[in-house]
């Protein structure tokens, strides 16, 4: 038996820029899931795990973070990975769970790759590394344009915005482009839905297509 039949589960991720609804789509569909009896599993990139949360601070809320080098966010976002991918991510599958992940590889090759152009070899290969051979049953992109990203953060952000959040509308615009440049390459792994449509719209559509993949 291949390691691969022995993962009976399901794993489902969801990318888009800051803003697109990507978790509340997945508290959505959570509750769904669950609702119909399935057992699922709910966490998020970077993060996700005691090491992965402490990486996570130091990306995105640490002021150090100011000075990062693009490498060493490289690096740092895959090591965050590594250890989801070993702790929550194999186990969950092998036991049959479906697993909803806020962000996965994906995010890389489109923030550290597209928008922040470190070149496709290291960003692939240590993608892959960090994975340990797992991909994604299928990743749903929620698109919205890069203002209406802006837009949906300046009205959640109470103080001052986090260190990610601080990009301008050209490198929103580069992550935009940079997964549907992916999603016209992968066809079979991407579902793109539009994230400005209604929030229940969005849910159907969602919920429909897991359910013809479980
Ligand atoms: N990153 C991450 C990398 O650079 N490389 C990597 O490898 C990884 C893994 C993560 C940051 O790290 C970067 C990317 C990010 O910059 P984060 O804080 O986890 O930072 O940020 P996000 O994952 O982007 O999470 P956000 O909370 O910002 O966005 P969501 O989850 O997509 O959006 P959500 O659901 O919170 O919704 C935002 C607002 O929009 C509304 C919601 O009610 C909410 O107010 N909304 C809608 N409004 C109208 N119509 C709809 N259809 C709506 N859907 C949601």
């Amino acid at each position: 038996m291949t390691q691969a039949d022995a993962l009976t589960g399901k794993l489902f991720t969801f990318e888009g820029s800051e803003g697109s609804g990507k978790s509340t789509q997945i508290e959505l569909l959570a509750d769904e899931l669950e609702g119909m009896g399935h057992e699922v599993v709910v966490t998020r990139e970077p993060g996700g795990t005691e090491i992965g949360e402490e990486i996570r601070h130091l990306l995105i809320h640490n002021s150090a973070g100011d000075a990062m080098a693009p490498e060493t966010e490289l690096l740092l976002f895959a090591a965050a990975r590594a250890q989801l991918v070993r702790q929550v991510v194999i186990p969950g599958l092998e036991a049959g769970k479906i697993i909803l992940c806020d962000r996965f590889l994906d995010s890389t090759t489109v923030y550290q790759g597209a928008a922040r152009s470190i070149s496709s070899d290291p960003v692939s290969y240590i993608n892959q590394f960090a994975v340990a051979g797992i991909t994604p049953d299928l990743t749903f992109i929620l698109d919205v344009p890069a203002e209406e990203s802006i837009a949906r953060v300046k009205r959640r952000v109470t103080d001052l915005p986090d260190r990610m959040e601080q990009e301008n509308v050209d490198f929103y615009k580069k992550v935009r482009e940079g997964y549907l440049l992916l999603a016209r390459s992968l066809p079979g792994r991407f579902h793109v839905v539009d994230g400005t449509r209604d929030l229940k719209d969005n849910q159907e559509d969602i919920l429909k297509t897991v359910l013809e993949h479980i």
